[in-house]
């Protein structure tokens, strides 16, 4: 029996270079040794204001930017998290065994309710359990995702230990997955103190999977180095972590080690090198770019696939769900 690999991103705007490095390249790498299960998780998207006419619009992007990154339904299931109800439900259960305080610790909760202007909702402090309810649902073993969502990781475990100690035993405890690249957090552009984000309100700080090619060669032009006028080989661990950055998706887009990326380009003005990185972004993601108008051209076959991807979410998720309701005697 191959291993359980379940995970997701969420519609909630343009998917850039760092989800593809931290999370989407994993997965493609994964298909093969683990039944992996995809999902868009677009319940976890309404944890923030979102425009309902285009978050309908961005769950069928994203859908395609999967597939179109190699993600092949033959071998993986895609499903959107909103299709299949047991999610929403086992985070209720699990809500009432979940210690607020540590709720309040989580890192990811402490930043986005800053940026709240309407204040913070219930919903988003809560995002955590549904995370948690959406890789237990299906004896996952490992997850993949970038090292930004390890505590949400390490909150699923804690809970589904409580559930199992309580009630017996019902959950897999899983395993974050995190890709080699610079512990898979890249950063932004602008901030390099920052990691780059589909919610980052400065454009230049993100590169998009969708953008153009003028558009990924103007903002690697513009993004921000040091004072130094070439790459030196001291580079890691100095400065402010822009060429460090810049160094990272070099190595992740050329397919070798961080060692190597500085070993290759060590003395390289910061404009030539800037020029090379570009050249490795654009033809990396243009296969990527035309394949994804091929698919998202193609509704019906997008519905297929999400159909046939629903269906086998829920013949799972039922079997568990039944078992829990069973044990908390709600049947
Ligand atoms: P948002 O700004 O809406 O929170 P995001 O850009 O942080 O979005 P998510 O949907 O939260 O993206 O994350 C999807 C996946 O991509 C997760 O596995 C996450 O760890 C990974 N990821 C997101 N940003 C980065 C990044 N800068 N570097 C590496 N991995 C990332
Ligand atoms: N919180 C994750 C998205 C997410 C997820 C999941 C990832 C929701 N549910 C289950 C892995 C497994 C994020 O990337 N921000």
């Amino acid at each position: 029996m191959k291993k359980v690999v379940f995970s997701g991103i969420q519609p909630s705007g343009d998917l850039h270079i760092g989800n593809y490095i931290g999370a989407i390249a994993q997965w493609v790498k994964m298909q093969d040794e683990y039944d992996c299960i995809y999902c868009i998780v677009d319940l976890h998207a309404i944890t923030v204001p979102q425009d309902p006419k285009t978050l309908r619009e961005k769950i069928l992007e994203v859908t395609a930017l999967y597939l179109a990154c190699g993600i092949d339904p033959q071998k993986s299931k895609i499903f959107i998290q909103s299709e299949n109800p047991d999610h929403p439900y086992l985070a209720w259960v699990l809500n009432c065994i979940t210690p607020f305080g540590q709720l309040e610790r989580m890192t990811q909760f402490k930043d986005k309710s800053q940026t709240q202007k309407e204040g913070t909702t219930a919903g988003l402090f809560d995002y955590p359990v549904l995370m948690a309810a959406d890789i237990l649902l299906y004896h996952t073993d490992e997850v993949p995702v970038g090292e930004d969502q390890k505590q949400h990781i390490e909150l699923t475990r804690d809970v589904a230990e409580k559930f199992n100690k309580t009630f017996g035993e019902t959950f897999k405890l899983p395993n974050p997955h995190i890709s080699k690249f610079a512990d898979a957090r890249i950063m932004s552009l602008q901030t390099p103190s920052s990691k780059m984000s589909k919610s980052d309100i400065d454009p230049l700080g993100t590169i998009n999977l969708l953008d153009s090619e003028d558009r990924i060669r103007e903002k690697i032009k513009k993004a921000v180095t040091d004072s130094e006028p070439s790459i030196s080989a001291k580079v890691h661990g100095q400065g402010n972590g822009a060429v460090q950055n810049l160094l990272t998706i070099y190595a992740a887009f050329s397919g070798c080690t961080y060692n190597t990326a500085v070993q290759k380009t060590q003395g390289k003005a910061y404009g030539q090198f800037k020029q090379e990185l570009a050249d490795l972004v654009v033809e990396n993601l243009k296969p990527i770019q035309v394949k994804y108008k091929e698919i998202r051209n193609d509704e019906k076959y997008l519905r297929q696939v999400l159909d046939d991807g629903r269906n086998f979410a829920i013949s799972k998720s039922s079997k568990l769900i039944l078992e829990v309701k069973e044990k908390l005697g709600l049947v």
